[in-house]
């Protein structure tokens, strides 16, 4: 089984407009409601691909409720945790999608702070939930869990109980996570620099600073590097996942799909360049929707033939 968590879940409100002009009045061309955060996204880029799982996470107020429905209508089986807490809704994120050039701009709220009583339920469902042999992706902003620890002790709960842990997940947070040795974790470029603490410009400084994190025991490292597409640690192999062109609608939202695919390659037991491949093309198709979240599965099985993968060492 496969289980995403989305501490932090959003809706996403996407604003559509020409160009951004700082200190005017900007008029908006249309506006597009969605799910956002990432562990939802993930299990929705997964539904894409025929892979089923359960999306855990922590619902708040009516916005809550919207995200469950939101989710349920993509066809994911929903288990968040539900709490009605005075006055405190689930957060709403706002992305300004600019048409001239698609420059997608995101503005995220960091969402009411979740009481410890809260993650501690969340740590007891993981504990019922999870066997030997199930993969759980924790994924997207912790900040409403004031406890930077929060991601290395779900890692550590689901390695007691057998399962794989794929982690996506930002400075502190991130870097906590590393010490509870993850299967797998997806930092973007910038992510990684602040992990290795110095600017990463070359495929070869990448490569030296995953190299670094051989102490952590991680068999998988993903980075993405937006535009020049990705450089994957699988076990001792270094790939170079290069970008499939196309024309980019909006593209946030491609790296949750990025790691969508490469779980549902573990998942279906593909081979690593077939797995990065998809993941490549799950990614393009991301870019080519207007959207946060989704894509179009034929048209990702037709950039699969475009996708070049190359192993660098
Ligand atoms: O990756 C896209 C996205 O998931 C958006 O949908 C938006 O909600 C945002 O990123 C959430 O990311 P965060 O890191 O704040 O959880």
């Amino acid at each position: 089984m496969i289980f995403t968590i989305t501490l932090n879940p959003a809706i996403d409100k996407i604003l559509f407009l020409d160009e951004f002009q700082r200190s005017r009045t900007n008029r908006l061309t249309r506006t597009l409601e969605t799910i956002g955060g990432k562990g939802t996204h993930v299990s929705i880029n997964l539904k894409l691909q025929a892979v089923q799982s359960t999306a855990l996470g922590i619902a708040l107020g009516e916005n809550g409720k919207k995200i469950t429905k939101l989710m349920e209508d993509w066809g994911v089986q929903v288990q968040f945790l539900h709490y009605d807490l005075a006055g405190k809704e689930s957060r709403t994120n706002y992305e300004i999608v600019e048409n001239t050039g698609h420059i997608c701009s995101m503005l995220t709220e960091r969402g009411p702070i979740l009481p410890a009583s809260i993650t501690s339920d969340l740590l007891n469902q993981i504990r019922g939930l999870l066997n030997a042999g199930d993969m759980l992706v924790l994924t997207g902003d912790a900040s409403n869990v004031e406890d930077t620890t929060i991601y290395s002790r779900l890692t550590l709960v689901a390695e007691e109980l057998g399962a794989k842990v794929f982690l996506d997940a930002s400075g502190n947070y991130l870097k906590e996570g590393l010490k509870s040795g993850p299967f797998l974790i997806k930092p973007n470029v910038e992510e990684l620099c602040f992990i290795a603490g110095r600017d990463l410009k070359t495929e070869a400084e990448i490569v030296s600073a995953m190299l670094n994190l051989d102490r952590f025991n991680i068999p998988m490292i993903a980075m993405t590097w937006g535009r020049n597409g990705a450089i994957v640690k699988n076990g001792l192999d270094f790939f170079r996942v290069h970008p499939i062109k196309v024309d980019a609608v909006n593209e946030s939202g491609c790296g949750d799909a990025f790691l969508s695919a490469i779980i549902a390659g573990i998942e279906k037991n593909m081979n690593i360049e077939e797995t990065l491949k998809a993941a490549a093309a799950v990614a393009a198709a991301a870019a080519e929707s207007e959207s946060t979240v989704g894509f179009e599965p034929n048209r990702a099985a037709h950039l699969k033939e475009r996708a070049v993968v190359v192993k660098i060492q």
